[in-house]
């Protein structure tokens, strides 16, 4: 055993990965479950994405289920979406089913990253890059460790052709946008219009209308688009963030082909 070549391996293929995220079809900020499930279906149709999450590990608030008890709830499509990934269900009740957010949330990740997804953590979006006449074109990067240790370095950048904030309830990709270049997202008010008090049915059936392109070349998936269009929040019910998830994943590849 020589500690040089596993130091090695580790590094080289590391780099080689990050070098090829330099350049993709699409970068997604956040692995919660929207991130993952968006960057799934992207990479079944063939895409090029990277996922960059900022926390060590993966899975956003699905692994914490409701109140850290570890299940989460879906309704029949949110179910559907998770026979998809076979992740065990049981019915609860009729059209209420459960699920293991353990199994649910580590068998997305390991879906995502065997159709193709390089998922890079502990690495947290700083910034974005805006060109060609108001469109993203990038995502600009940092190690976590930065931030958290109160470090001023400069970031590095990536470039994409489309980008997904994932980044959950603070919109965090929108938010740069609004800060860096004003009230220019495709909302009532150009800003985050924030998100709502918790209603359940309302916020699973808005997240789908809101999971669209907030800006040109940017998408928002999951709690991001609730709270970027001022729709409720849902609390333990996680079909929503499955169907946007996927939903993005379909208004990524169309604004792909548009080119
Ligand atoms: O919060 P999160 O799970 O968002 P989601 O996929 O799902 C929401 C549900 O978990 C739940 C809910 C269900 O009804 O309401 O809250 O919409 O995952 C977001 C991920 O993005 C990461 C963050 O650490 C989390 O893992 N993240 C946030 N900001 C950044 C980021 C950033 N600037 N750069 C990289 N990652």
């Amino acid at each position: 055993m020589d500690e040089i070549t596993i130091s090695r391996a580790i590094v080289e293929s590391y780099m080689k990965d990050f070098m090829g995220a330099m350049e993709t079809d699409v970068a997604i900020a956040g692995a919660g479950p929207a991130g993952l499930v968006a960057a799934y279906y992207l990479a079944k149709e063939g895409m090029k994405v990277v996922v960059f999450e900022r926390q060590l590990r993966i899975g956003g608030g699905m692994a914490g289920g409701g109140m850290m008890f570890n299940r989460i709830v879906v309704q029949e499509e949110g179910k559907r979406i998770l026979d998809e990934f076979d992740v065990s269900t049981k019915e609860y009740q009729k059209g209420y089913y459960i699920a293991d957010s353990l199994e649910a949330i580590s068998t997305i990740c390991s879906r995502a990253i065997k159709a193709g997804v390089k998922v890079f953590n502990l690495i947290s979006v700083e910034d974005v890059m805006i060109r060609e006449g108001d469109r993203i074109t990038g995502l600009v990067l940092n190690w976590s460790a930065v931030s958290w240790s109160k470090l001023h370095v400069d970031p590095l950048t990536v470039r994409c052709k489309v980008a997904v904030d994932a980044t959950g309830h603070d919109a965090e990709i929108c938010s740069i946008v609004v800060k860096k270049i004003g009230p220019k997202l495709r909302t009532k008010t150009g800003e985050v219009m924030g998100e709502k008090p918790m209603w359940a049915e309302r916020g699973e059936k808005e997240i789908l209308k809101n999971t669209r392109e907030v800006y040109p070349g940017l998408v928002v998936a999951g709690m991001t688009a609730n709270a970027v269009f001022g729709s409720p929040r849902m609390g333990a019910i996680f079909g929503g963030m499955l169907l946007s998830g996927k939903k993005a994943a379909r208004v990524a590849i169309k604004l792909l082909e548009q080119g």
